[in-house]
């Protein structure tokens, strides 16, 4: 597994110390914040987390650290994504967030799950975009649909059911474009990739994940409301936990948008991902 990087480096700082006083509260408490927890939710923690050391007569930082462990894993649970095949994930997101890389790692989840997956490369504003799909289409040895650069990506989607159906495939992931300057087409065509999808293939189960990079803190908030406007959102890829102190985002990310985190990336390379686990997430933290 890879390293989750500053957060969880600072955190484990904290519990350094040797004594329960102010500065240690206090001091947890602005690491919360910076690592962009929200100030409100890392009040919130702090509070409950010295009520609870004083209502156990905790003495110790050993124990206290047992006791934020608990309350962190508790305030990030929420109910998961349920997987079922066949299954088509649409994946969006800014650009540069790491989309592309994503689904790469995706598809090798489900691959070693012995589900057999397609790629779309839906993103066909670059012809760089599919280039890159394409790599890892050869590299993982799957099968990807494809069409020329500024093809539409609808239509895309479209050939990539009918081969999906045909050759009975468990997974299809697609790929889409992220340009946010000309956001009312992306969102435009995002909608019409979902119609397509929900109309050529009804009976699959049908999942729009966003990709979140973790070191853009809280704006990533203001992504997903972004995308909420016209798509479902059904889940999160929080990605580049490696080196980044932001990693805290995840809080109000499941409290105040409501929405699951899936997986967490945490490198650039095909296996530096991992389904979303509270207690794995909060022990990186902690442990
Ligand atoms: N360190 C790190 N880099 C990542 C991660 N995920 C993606 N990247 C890198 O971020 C850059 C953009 O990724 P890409 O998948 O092309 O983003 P897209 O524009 O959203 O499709 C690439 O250099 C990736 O290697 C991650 O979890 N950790
Ligand atoms: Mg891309």
């Amino acid at each position: 597994m890879g390293i989750f990087g500053n957060f969880f480096k600072k955190i484990k700082y904290a519990f350094t110390k040797n004594e329960l006083n102010d500065d240690f509260y206090d001091e947890l408490e602005q690491t919360l914040i910076s690592s962009d927890m929200g100030v409100i939710t890392s009040e919130d923690i702090i509070e409950e987390f010295r009520a609870e050391v004083k209502k156990r007569m905790i003495k110790d930082v050993d124990n206290a650290q047992k006791v934020l462990r608990e309350i962190l894993i508790d305030k990030l649970k929420f109910d998961e994504v349920e997987f079922s095949y066949p299954m088509i994930i649409t994946v969006v997101g800014v650009n540069g967030v790491g989309k592309t890389t994503s689904i790469a790692k995706m598809a090798n989840y489900f691959s070693k799950l012995k589900k057999n997956v397609m790629l779309v490369a839906g993103d066909t504003f670059r012809a760089a975009a599919t280039e890159q799909l394409d790599e890892w289409a050869t590299r993982l040895k799957l099968k990807i649909v494809k069409q020329g650069e500024g093809a539409d990506s609808a239509s895309v989607v479209f050939d990539g059911i009918s081969s999906m159906k045909a050759k009975k495939a468990d997974v299809l992931i697609v790929d889409t474009a992220g340009r946010l300057h000309t956001k009312v087409n992306l969102m435009k065509e995002l909608e019409k990739i979902n119609n397509v999808a929900h109309r050529e293939y009804p009976e699959a189960k049908h999942l729009n994940f966003i990709v979140l990079d973790a070191s853009i803190g809280q704006n990533s908030l203001a992504q997903v409301e972004a995308f909420k406007q016209s798509v479902d959102i059904d889940g999160i890829i929080l990605t580049k936990l490696d080196g980044t102190a932001k990693g805290g985002v995840a809080y109000p990310i499941v409290k105040e948008l409501n929405v699951p985190i899936v997986f967490t990336g945490f490198g650039e390379t095909i296996n530096d991902l991992s389904k979303f686990n509270v207690e794995e997430f909060v022990d990186k933290i902690l442990m």
